[in-house]
């Protein structure tokens, strides 16, 4: 460890990547296609079923060495190592980080403060199992003895974009004769919606809380307690609508659901990495246990990958790598993730809290801050989509967006045409991000004088293409996984603590202080603005 605290700045590979970037920085794409013109073969790698093309990134086999150099120095291997082992690497919060160990296959050991928890981990995954068996044949029934065909996932954060995600991915593999819906946000209309056309009979809540104590899940919790009591008249209903997932059982029972019916997790689990923990029990139930335990295995793929695989045939070090290129030295402030396929739509706003919530920190391991920048913005569209809206600004703005495309050979909904023109213009799009149009190609169409300018696509945008075989539950694996990584390995480079998420704290105290302001009256002793803000909602309110 005692080597991560040299600041970033001052190693002799961070220098050399300085000094080579000035060196190819105005280096046109469309001049290293040129002069290497089997780039496209090299700048590739495979595994485990995912095949990465980097080949239209702004990088020469120089700058990947002293990427990879520079990596070294950072001691990423020691750290994968250290992630694997169970050490306290979340130094903040003294935690193990240990998401990889909630897809070890029976039978592996990890360890933590000399506890084996693989065995814990499958005993969950197996109840699980049990339970999700029970709601998909009918034999969990509900108060009344109707069959559950609605399930309601509560929470928040990693205890809810997890989960929707991967329904939303796998909805093709799920039970068509269940609902899935799921409930976040603290505005009401998220529950009202929801729940307007079901039936408290046949309504099952799943209540994710890693720490059961968060102001959002818990207020919509009261409310579906509410809700249900108010259709099914009976305190004793509460056992067969509500289960709950947490670590923490005293507060589980104290909200009344019996702990019997109560999945478990660890200290050792970050919530934006517990998609593959007991906060997947909506995942599972939709899907069933055979397609939850083959994501799984798609994560564990990559994670063998990660933990094993040389540097430069290490598709996630190599995404974490070209992600530091373009932050730290283009100076890119944003990463475009655009899915090839409708079932992630919500894998991009999935990697925002990924990445952001790893990445976005301002100091060190050892406190200092960082002369640098770090984790850049996330954000993205199912393609096709984005192309009718803001890919023009990728094509034509001024601003450098390294795009990530994400697409896959076979469609799960074979429909004439339509897979071939959705990769037709994925591929289009990276082709043309990366050489553009010239200003005398487009003079050359006839395009007049004045107007040419305006036709010109400059290029030399970067962005990868990852392309699968086709969307499984273990693609999908994969392809968290692989993001899980990548973010792994920026951080590493940054000196930061990838795992903890201090930054959302300041706001929830605040909010607190403000809740009673609002519903009492209490005097305010807030700036000028935010009292102004607060009397005009309470004058108003009370207007309306
Ligand atoms: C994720 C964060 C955060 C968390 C939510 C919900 O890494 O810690 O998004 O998941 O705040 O927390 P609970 O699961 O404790 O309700």
């Amino acid at each position: 460890m005692a080597e991560q605290t040299a600041g970033l700045t001052q190693r002799p590979a961070w220098k050399l990547l300085q000094e080579h970037y000035e060196k190819i920085r105005n280096l046109h794409l469309r001049e290293m296609f040129r002069d290497d013109p089997g780039r496209g073969e090299y700048f590739a790698v495979e595994a485990a079923g995912l095949y990465l093309d980097y080949s239209k990134h702004r990088v020469t086999d120089e700058t990947m060495r002293l990427l990879f150099a520079l990596a070294d120095e950072c001691g990423l291997r020691a750290r994968i190592d250290a992630m694997f082992a169970g050490e306290k690497i979340n130094l903040t919060e003294k935690r193990a980080v240990l998401h990889i160990a909630l897809r070890a296959p029976r039978g592996e050991s990890i360890k933590v403060d000399g506890e084996d928890v693989v065995p814990a981990v499958h005993e969950v995954l197996d109840r699980m199992a049990d339970f999700s068996r029970r709601i998909r044949d009918g034999s969990w029934q509900g108060h009344t003895g109707r069959r559950i065909r609605n399930v309601i996932n509560i929470g928040i954060g990693g205890s809810d974009l997890g989960p929707v995600m991967a329904y939303e991915a796998l909805r093709y593999y799920s039970d068509r004769n269940l609902t899935v819906r799921f409930v976040s946000n603290v505005d009401g209309t998220d529950f009202a919606e929801a729940t307007r056309d079901l039936d408290p009979a046949e309504t099952l809540f799943i209540i994710s809380s890693k720490t059961f104590t968060t102001l959002e899940t818990m207020t919509n919790a009261r409310t579906a307690r509410e809700w249900s009591l108010a259709g099914l008249r009976d305190e004793n209903a509460i056992a067969k609508h509500f289960v709950a997932v947490s670590t923490n059982a005293a507060e589980v029972a104290k909200f009344g659901i019996d702990t019997r019916n109560m999945f478990g997790f660890w200290d050792w689990v970050g919530g934006r990495y517990s998609m593959d923990s007991a906060i997947g029990l909506s995942t599972m139930v939709a899907i069933g246990p055979e397609n939850f335990r083959a994501m799984l295995s798609g994560f564990h793929a990559i994670d063998e990958h990660f933990r094993t695989a040389p540097p430069e045939r290490n598709l996630p070090v190599i995404m974490g790598l070209l992600s530091v290129w373009y932050n730290d030295f283009f100076g890119a402030q944003t990463v475009g993730v655009f899915p090839y396929e409708q079932y992630l739509k919500r894998f991009p706003a999935y990697l925002q809290q990924l990445t952001m919530e790893s990445n976005g920190k301002h100091v060190t391991l050892d406190g200092r801050h960082v002369d640098y920048q770090t984790g850049p913005i996330f954000w993205g569209e199912p393609g096709t989509n984005g192309q009718h809206s803001f890919y023009q600004l990728i094509h034509q703005g001024t601003k450098l967006i390294p795009c990530d495309f994400i697409a896959f050979c076979r469609t799960l909904n074979p429909l004439g045409r339509h897979h071939d023109l959705l990769i037709a213009n994925v591929f289009a799009q990276a082709e043309a991000l990366a050489f553009g149009k010239t200003l005398e190609q487009v003079k050359a169409e006839g395009t007049p004088d004045w107007l040419a300018p305006h036709r010109v696509c400059e290029g030399n945008r970067p962005s990868t293409v990852i392309l699968a075989d086709q969307l499984t539950p273990e693609t999908l694996g994969k392809l968290v996984a692989l993001y899980e990584h990548s973010v792994f390995t920026q951080g590493v480079i940054w000196n930061i603590d990838s795992f903890d998420q201090w930054g959302v704290e300041l706001g929830k105290v605040l909010a607190q202080k403000i809740i009673p302001e609002l519903e009492g009256g209490a005097p305010l002793r807030h700036d000028s603005s935010t009292n102004r803000l607060i009397e005009r909602y309470r004058n108003r309110r009370a207007a309306c």
